[in-house]
């Protein structure tokens, strides 16, 4: 008799507890998928994201009404069946050929109304509408860890405009992207405007949307590829369209270097650091040529972020603030490990492999001021 009392006392305080802790982990569920969140896939911002998101719908749906039914039966049987005293024995039955009909016919049934819209929306996915123009087909080429962009040369169809980290797209316009990476397989991912798809090296991989309001649009690699996988991230940038046809004209331009002395120290200084060695200042380059081992430099000072979104160098209404570029050039030249581990430039270049070769304090300060100037 006493055993029994302790053991309801305890039956009762576990599901108080139980209930408690559930709840909590459902707050913070929730609020993850919050759709102000800036990588929300409950907030599509184009129609390929919206399809995504309904055919979840479809899925969960669907799923939430199997499980309350299963649930339903199961409850209904362990009360109906259960033994109502202790002689008694219930039924005994083996097999139950109407009931087994019963649920593989019903899942089968399920499964193909959700594959209507499953596959409609492969499809829809699988290739960007025949009214895309081609200046809006784009490349985004998966480093370790950092995104190549490549846009098609308007004036010159066997060239191509080299730049990383931030996709320009016109608003409004379907956006065809080939997706390519060095190394690893990587994923491409904004999460408002489409699922991930992976980059895979030598085989490539193919992706489409389209953003319906301009603005900013965060993206992440979504394949675990390395020490800095987390740290992999892009924005893309959407805005008209004639904005968009300047930007890459502006692009297009090699580096500008101004006849300032400390800039013109600064370019010295990059070249006999051995920063040549990895990054280019030049961003036209043959169609399909290879990359470099590290992001175009020719107009980095005009980037949001700097590192694949690791410092941010504009403010709020994304202009970019000089001040807080400067500030982040340094903390990414003073020691890229530290914003970035297992970063390539880190463990490649020689300013940071060779204690010799260290760059001074002196040479810093040029560089920042060369490369804040590369607008
Ligand atoms: C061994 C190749 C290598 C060398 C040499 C090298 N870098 Fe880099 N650099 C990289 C790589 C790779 C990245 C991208 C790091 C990341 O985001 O993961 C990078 C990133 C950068 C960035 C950030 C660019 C952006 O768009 O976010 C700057 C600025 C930069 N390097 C400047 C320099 C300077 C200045 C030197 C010379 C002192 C130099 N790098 C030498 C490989 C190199
Ligand atoms: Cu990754």
């Amino acid at each position: 008799m006493h055993s029994s009392n302790t053991k309801l006392i305890r039956f009762n305080k576990i599901p108080k507890t139980a209930f408690l802790l559930s709840l909590a982990l459902l707050t913070l569920l929730l609020t993850a998928c919050y759709p102000d969140h800036n990588q929300s896939t409950f907030d599509p911002q184009g129609p390929v994201a919206l399809k995504q998101l309904e055919v979840f719908w479809w899925i969960l749906i669907g799923g939430f009404i199997v499980f309350v039914l299963v649930e339903a039966a199961l409850i209904y049987a362990i009360f109906k069946f259960r033994v109502k005293n202790e002689s008694d024995i219930p039924v005994q039955t083996q097999g139950n050929h109407k009931l087994e009909i019963i649920w593989t016919a019903i899942p089968a049934v399920l499964l193909i109304i959700l594959m209507v819209p499953t596959i409609q929306t492969l499809f829809y996915m699988y290739e960007a509408p025949k009214t895309t123009k081609p200046e809006h087909t784009l490349e985004a080429i998966g480093h370790q860890w950092w995104f190549e962009v490549r846009y098609p040369d308007p004036t010159n169809s066997e060239k191509e405009i080299v730049t990383a980290n931030e996709v320009y797209i016109p608003v409004g316009y379907p956006v065809a992207i080939n997706l390519e990476s060095v190394d690893v397989i990587h994923s491409f991912w904004v999460p408002k405007l489409a699922g991930k798809t992976d980059m895979v090296p030598s085989e490539g991989n193919f992706m489409w949307f389209q953003a319906d309001e301009p603005g900013e649009y965060y993206g992440q690699c979504a394949e675990y590829c390395g020490t800095s996988h987390a740290n992999m991230k892009f924005k893309v940038i959407a805005v008209p369209e004639p904005d968009f046809k300047s930007w890459l004209q502006a692009q297009s331009n090699p580096a500008l270097e101004s006849s300032d002395p400390l800039v013109q120290e600064g370019a010295g200084v990059f070249k006999s650091a051995g920063c040549t060695g990895c990054h280019s200042i030049k961003t036209v380059v043959n169609k399909g040529s290879k990359g470099r081992v590290g992001p175009n430099l020719a107009h980095v000072g005009s980037r949001r972020d700097l590192a694949a979104g690791m410092l941010r160098n504009s403010d709020e209404n994304g202009s970019v603030n000089d001040a807080l570029l400067q500030k982040n050039l340094r903390t990414w030249l003073e020691n890229p490990a530290e914003v970035k581990p297992g970063n390539l430039m880190s463990s490649g270049a020689q300013v940071y492999t060779n204690p010799d070769k260290k760059l001074t304090e002196e040479q810093i300060s040029q560089l920042v001021h060369y490369l804040s100037s590369l607008k």
